[in-house]
């Protein structure tokens, strides 16, 4: 985890709203603000406790749905700064089925940003998504890392990509027609461990990592590859992440920019490196129509290296192995997700 304090704008005592902070980057990123000293924290959620993949005593935390803009009012109380990572999603399994409950978060995201305004809050940042970016250059597997402006003329992942960069939009109007600061990254697949790993809305890296730890375990020697394993894309590890947002909501930087690993692979590639750190080999079957989002997709760290001086920079080997040990442990000790988290459905409104 991180232990740059990249938040010096922020005292220790401001009140500070992680919206989203059940889901795997809110607590992430409550344990490092906790880890920085950061003590007034106010951690909000629409999922019941029990199923939050952290939870910290120590915070403010709440139960409430953001979709409404009542509750948003109510939470954003006295708050100063606001990090907005709560939505509906998953990886490609579950938002190419899941369109209206993806697009549904454009709800929190705006009365996010109607009761930052009215709260006078110092800056908001809200975490976009790569899956902004235009399906035209996303077309091959040896495709040209993707730039900021490769997001217009839009033409995004159908349902969240869309909310996304509405909900992009909707920031960047807010700043300029309100004077709201904000702050926008737009993330590129992350992972690590505490995160979604079963259930239907885990993203490759977790998923590849269940797989081969579930052969592991049972002895059974296939695995199932979503797609032809030539699909390629970059995994960014969540300590990148949460050190990145944070820079990112310390910079100048009012543009939507890049937050993703440069380091990309295709899929078969990432079964390789797991395969390897779990010391098995596995007889392949390919599932063609099964989700598989875009042909090829990576970040471009120019405008981020350029303006930060920094870019992630975990090797994916690297966070793989810690990933793949958290898996492994949860499965050998009968931890199986779908029990609770990763499947949790919002409540209808
Ligand atoms: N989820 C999953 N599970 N994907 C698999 C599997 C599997 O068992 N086997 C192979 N894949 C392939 C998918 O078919 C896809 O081509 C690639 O791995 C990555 O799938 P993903 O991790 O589910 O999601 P994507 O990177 O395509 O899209 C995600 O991008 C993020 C931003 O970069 C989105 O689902 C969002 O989670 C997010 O916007």
């Amino acid at each position: 985890m991180p232990t740059e304090n990249a938040l010096l704008l922020i005292a220790k005592s401001d009140k500070i709203l992680v919206a989203g902070a059940g889901g795997f980057i809110g607590g992430h990123f409550i344990k490092n603000l906790i880890q920085q000293g950061f003590y007034n924290i106010r951690a909000v959620d629409i999922k019941p406790r029990d199923t939050w993949f952290q939870k910290f005593d120590t915070v403010d935390n709440s139960i409430g749905d953001l979709r409404l803009l009542d509750t948003c009012h109510t939470v954003m109380n006295n708050v100063d700064w606001v990090f907005n990572f709560a939505c509906d999603m998953g990886g490609m399994g579950f938002i190419e089925n899941h369109k209206v409950e993806c697009m549904l978060s454009v709800l929190a995201n705006t009365h996010l940003l109607v009761a930052a305004h009215n709260a006078g809050v110092k800056r908001f940042l809200y975490s976009s998504s790569a899956c902004v970016y235009r399906a035209d250059k996303q077309t091959s597997t040896d495709v040209t890392a993707l730039t900021e402006s490769d997001a217009y003329p839009a033409m995004p992942e159908d349902g969240y990509g869309w909310e996304k960069l509405f909900s992009e939009r909707m920031s960047l109007h807010f700043a300029e027609d309100n004077g709201l600061l904000t702050r926008i990254p737009r993330l590129h697949n992350v992972y690590g461990p505490m995160g979604t790993f079963d259930g239907g809305r885990e993203k490759a890296p977790a998923a590849i990592c269940r797989k081969v730890a579930m052969a592991k375990l049972s002895g059974l020697s296939d695995i199932e590859i979503w797609g032809d394993g030539h699909q390629t894309r970059s995994f960014q590890y969540i300590d990148d992440c949460v050190l990145g947002v944070q820079k990112i909501f310390s910079s100048d930087i009012t543009e939507p920019i890049n937050l993703g690993s440069s380091e990309m692979v295709s899929i078969n590639q990432l079964v390789d490196m797991v395969e390897a750190i779990a010391g098995i080999t596995l007889n392949r079957a390919y599932k063609l129509d099964a989700p598989k989002g875009v042909r090829g997709r990576n970040s471009d760290n120019t405008m981020i290296q350029a303006e930060l001086g920094w870019q992630p920079s975990t090797k994916l080997q690297d966070g793989l192995s810690t990933t793949y040990a958290w898996i492994y442990d949860e499965l050998s000790n009968g931890r199986n997700q779908s029990l609770f988290t990763s499947n949790y459905t919002l409540p209808s409104l």
